[in-house]
């Protein structure tokens, strides 16, 4: 017998950062974080569970999962048969091997947050695929075991990861913000620089770095606790020129955290530096347009719907910029029929 279901989740740009675990075994973050799920990037996920297979085995795309990635699976997928196991009419099931192919529409490790979406379409699709009677909100810590940033990415719109303080990870949980509303008015031009290259340090291995090298380490810790108080209160009062001044800033204070890391952690290229200094400009004009970086030389600019396009027309002619991408406010992970 088999057991398969299909799921597509999006990929989400933090607001205000995930930098650095108070749990590493547990997958724990140090600090709370703010997001917002973009509808253009998305994961799509099958899982079969297949009473003929103990093993698990993943494609992405065409090509077979390494055993490192294999092995990221295994928290989320530990979880899922665990539940199983506890669920009378899904417990002949905890056993099945699972055979998962996954498709993302951008690209995989260049830090665009292919992990976020990757584990929220794969614990969607699974706990679907093994009927399994988990809320939003379970779906999300299950997530969060292989991705700090895929628990946010179960949800649409603007949304809330909290730390917590639990020893057992229990009050670590994301929720989608109040006001919504406000997200639907949001867009995000993604700015590719240097093509679809993997990125050199994966942010899992160089938050923890940066936690243990960094002197500005525990000042990032310290701005990212304000700046969270200070997102929330400018979301709840729909003001975008807050928001984008405390993303940007928030951003840049990862970075500078990263960067003064021993070996440092660079993940900007001098394109990188060309495009926030035209962000500058187009704001210095009037433009809405705020600029973030994640684990990778990618620049995502915040916006409003009605000059997204413009503002990917004057940063799209920059040197060393790959491709442009416009994505309105994305929706939860979904199954799909
Ligand atoms: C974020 N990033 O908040 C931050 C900003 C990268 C830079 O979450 O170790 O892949 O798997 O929990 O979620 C990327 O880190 O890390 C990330 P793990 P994850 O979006």
């Amino acid at each position: 017998m088999i057991a398969s279901a299909t799921a597509v989740a999006h990929a989400n740009i933090a607001l205000v950062k995930y930098w650095g675990k108070r749990d590493a075994s547990l997958n724990l973050p140090a600090t709370g974080s703010i997001s917002l799920t973009l509808e253009a990037l998305a994961t799509t996920t099958t899982v079969r569970f297949d009473e003929h297979h103990s093993t698990d085995a993943m494609t992405l795309g065409a090509r077979a999962a390494s055993p490192k990635e294999l092995a990221g699976l295994a928290p989320c997928l530990q979880a899922l048969r665990a539940v199983a196991a506890a669920t009378p009419s899904s417990a002949h099931m905890a056993t099945w091997g699972a055979q998962i192919e996954t498709q993302n529409n951008f690209p995989t490790a260049a830090g665009l947050a292919s992990s976020a979406s990757g584990y929220a379409a794969l614990v969607t699709a699974a706990a679907a695929a093994l009927a399994l009677p988990l809320s939003a909100a379970q779906r999300s810590a299950i997530a969060r075991l292989g991705s700090g940033s895929a628990a946010r990415s179960i949800f649409g719109g603007l949304v809330r990861l909290h730390a917590g303080t639990r020893a057992d990870g229990a009050d670590c949980m994301a929720e989608p913000m109040a006001n919504q509303a406000f997200a639907k008015t949001l867009a995000m031009v993604i700015v590719e620089v240097g093509g679809d290259a993997a990125k050199a340090h994966a942010s899992r291995d160089a938050m923890e770095h940066c936690r243990l090298t960094s002197p500005y380490y525990g000042a990032w810790v310290d701005a990212a606790r304000a700046d969270l108080l200070a997102a929330e209160a400018a979301i709840a009062a729909s003001d975008l020129p807050a928001l984008g001044e405390l993303a940007e800033a928030n951003a840049l204070a990862m970075h500078a955290a990263a960067i003064a890391s021993r070996p440092a952690i660079i993940y900007w290229q001098p394109t990188t530096l060309t495009v926030l200094r035209e962000v500058h400009e187009l704001r210095r004009r009037g433009l809405h347009a705020w600029a973030t970086m994640d684990a990778g030389p990618h620049v995502k600019v915040l916006t409003i719907p009605s000059e997204a396009a413009r503002i990917a027309a004057a940063l799209a002619p920059i040197a060393g910029v790959s491709r442009t991408t416009i994505s309105g406010v994305g929706g939860e992970a979904v199954v799909t029929p």
